[in-house]
């Protein structure tokens, strides 16, 4: 089985990388854009693939997501069924990009490297992890409330982005992701559960904050269109209760320079997990390539003061 972590090119023909630094340039988020994000903490609608692009994914992902993936053991995290109710599914995988060229070159799609460059303030921007979630249609569980720093405390500086990719057409039915505006200006908080109780983060929570999820927007897309969230972004996503399933592939990025944090004893063992550095060393190397780095264009294009 080739592992396709040790490939720091594109691997297949899912996309032609930009040329030009004008066609760099063409794919740059509007100034609108990049000042929302700083303003509520996300952006979405944004294109990544086309239609032809969905179905091929779509494709490898059905293998993926059956019995007997392939490369099941390169993931860092395989959950068939991660939801907490029984009579729900989520599936949940982290790793897929080091199983099929596909999935291992929508790190490299221009706009996720694009977008991540200006999100993160500029600068190279390298690869942490990716994630697939899929909720089948019918019976697809929620994703709790939850920020996504509460989870990547084994690395720092926080400098992080987390880019959501839609696989299908998403909405309230079946299972869209929402966000709480201005959430991401919230001190970091513990983390309270993935799946399970929607609302478990409750507890951690002031009375003002929890009532800014009366504000909360639902993140609607079509296929092959992206989110873009901040790190300390409010999210999750309610259960797919339509008869279309929801599915989702997400590429987590972080600014060059962002290091290990495992701590001396590495106590939630990820070294071995996400093959993580030692305390304190640059992510860097076979696990987290570089995805983007401005000096190959020659770019001016607004970036996040965050
Ligand atoms: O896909 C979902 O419903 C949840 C995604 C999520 O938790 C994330 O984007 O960090």
């Amino acid at each position: 089985m080739t592992d396709y972590a040790q490939q720091h090119e594109i691997a297949s023909d899912l996309f032609t990388t930009p040329e030009t630094d004008a066609d760099w340039q063409s794919l740059a988020l509007s100034p609108e854009q990049v000042a929302s994000f700083e303003r509520d903490g996300f952006v979405f609608g944004i294109n990544v693939f086309d239609a032809d692009q969905v179905e091929r994914l779509r494709t490898d992902l059905a293998q993926l997501a059956g019995p007997n993936p392939p490369g099941r053991e390169l993931f860092y995290e395989y959950h068939a069924n991660e939801s907490k109710d029984p009579s729900s599914c989520l599936f949940h995988a982290l790793g897929a990009w080091r199983t099929t060229p596909l999935f291992h070159d929508v790190l490299w799609a221009p706009m996720v490297g694009m977008a991540s460059h200006q999100l993160l303030g500029g600068g190279v921007v390298r690869f942490l992890h990716d994630q697939l979630f899929c909720k089948p249609a019918g019976h697809g569980g929620n994703v709790a409330w939850h920020q996504d720093y509460s989870y990547w405390n084994w690395t720092a500086p926080m400098a992080h982005l987390t880019c959501w990719i839609a696989l299908d057409d998403v909405d309230e039915e079946n299972g869209c992701l929402w966000y709480v505006p201005g959430s991401h200006l919230w001190p970091e908080l513990p983390p309270t559960g993935l799946t399970g109780d929607m609302d478990a983060v409750r507890s951690v929570l002031t009375d003002s904050q929890f009532a800014d999820f009366e504000r909360r927007v639902p993140v609607i897309l079509k296929r092959g269109q992206a989110a873009f969230h901040h790190p300390r972004t409010m999210h999750g996503s309610f259960p797919n209760v339509s008869n279309r399933p929801r599915r989702a592939t997400l590429v987590n990025t972080v600014r060059d320079g962002v290091c290990s944090a495992v701590g001396p004893d590495d106590p939630g063992n990820m070294r071995e997990k996400f093959h993580a550095p030692a305390d304190g060393e640059l992510l860097a190397g076979t696990f987290f390539p570089k995805l983007f780095d401005p000096a190959t264009c020659n770019l001016s294009v607004p970036v996040t003061n965050l």
